[in-house]
């Protein structure tokens, strides 16, 4: 009720600049007061008509009526960054996987094409961030006020994990691998000194499971930025 209010009127002021603004129609009911009040839409890189949540750095929902079918397309898929420079990635040439660590029997560097050369699998999955959802809870907290949209469902394509560390002759008393990915100081800049660098990590259980892949497709495409 306060929030058809608030649009009623304010609407004018509020919505003349942005002819492109659907006002109410992303606006999940429960969210708390004060969360939101307009939807904005916008088309970051790679992408097309998703709310626009923050610029810095770059977070973006996909809209509920973007789940129309199996597999989120692409270009509607959510955006979640920590840091504000997106790293620019060298050519695909340039670019090389490494591997290290204490249980890293033998340090491995894999290029793109070593990738290819691994035989590939299909995993249907929902991509999810940890904070889909935060928005709606009750007490409030802190970070990116996503609603529904921080999740989609792709086919992903890759080599399996497990091919890859096979590389690196993974000793087997190993047990964790942690991922780090190009989102990283110099090239991306964290909003706060307090931010982390992200590593993500798995028991080697789940890195070694026949349905763990380093994915280099998504949805029939190369991986978008
Ligand atoms: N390199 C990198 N890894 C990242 C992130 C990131 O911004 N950069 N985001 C994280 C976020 S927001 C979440 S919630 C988890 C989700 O992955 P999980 O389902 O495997 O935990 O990935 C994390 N991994
Ligand atoms: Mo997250």
């Amino acid at each position: 009720m306060r929030r058809r209010a608030v649009i009623a009127g304010a609407g004018a002021a509020v919505l003349a600049p942005f002819p492109a603004l659907a006002a109410v129609s992303g606006l999940p009911p429960g969210l708390p007061e004060g969360t939101r009040e307009v939807v904005r839409y916008a088309d970051p890189p790679e992408k097309r008509r998703l709310i626009r949540l923050a610029d810095r750095p770059p977070n973006y929902a996909t809209p509920v009526e973007a789940y129309t079918q199996e597999t989120t397309p692409n270009e509607r898929f959510f955006v979640r960054y920590h840091t504000d420079a997106v790293p620019q990635p060298p050519s695909l040439e340039d670019w090389a996987l490494t591997i290290g660590g204490d249980a890293a029997a033998q340090p491995a560097r894999l290029r793109w094409r070593d990738l290819l050369d691994l035989p590939p699998i299909d995993v249907l999955a929902v991509r999810q961030c940890a904070g889909s959802r935060r928005g709606l809870v009750e007490p409030h907290v802190p970070g990116v006020q996503w609603t529904d949209g921080a999740m989609g469902c792709a086919t992903w394509s890759g080599p399996r994990l497990s091919d890859v560390l096979k590389a690196a002759r993974v000793r087997p008393e190993a047990v964790e691998i942690w991922l780090g990915g190009a989102d990283v100081a110099p090239a991306a800049i964290p909003p706060l000194a307090a931010t982390p660098p992200f590593r993500k990590s798995l028991p080697i259980d789940k890195a070694m499971d026949d349905n763990t892949i380093v994915a280099i497709a998504m949805n029939n495409a190369p991986l978008p930025l």
